[in-house]
């Protein structure tokens, strides 16, 4: 969306998630958690999940390709910015979506 903060170039932000998307953020689920701060701050995204299961590590074969050459790792939640840039892990998301907000806010 024009005007969201990491929208570049017509490009939207995209957040690589697990099966479970944006469920049960208030919950503690990384993913949902990630979700939760992109929407109280007011930022268009678009998900994409990815398959396979951290405690069933074979489920994961080559479906974390994507998110390990966007990161260095293969586990998600991994933000892609509209320039193309990558936050990765829940706890940067959140800073991000933050900070993010408040420089949109003009703060
Ligand atoms: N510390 C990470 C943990 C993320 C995490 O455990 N993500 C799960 C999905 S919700 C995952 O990808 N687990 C590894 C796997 O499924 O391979 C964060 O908070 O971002």
């Amino acid at each position: 969306m024009e005007g969201d903060p990491g929208y570049c170039c017509g490009i939207a932000l995209v957040l690589y998630t697990c099966g479970t998307r944006d469920r049960y953020g208030s919950l503690g689920h990384p993913c949902g958690r990630a979700c939760d701060a992109l929407k109280k701050a007011g930022i268009g995204f678009e998900i994409k999940t990815v398959g396979g299961y951290g405690l069933l590590p074979w489920t994961r074969r080559g479906k974390r390709d994507a998110i390990r050459e966007l990161s260095g790792q293969q586990s998600v939640p991994v933000l892609v910015l509209g320039d193309g840039s990558v936050v990765a892990g829940s706890g940067e998301i959140v800073r991000w979506a933050k900070t993010a907000s408040a420089s949109a806010a003009g703060g």
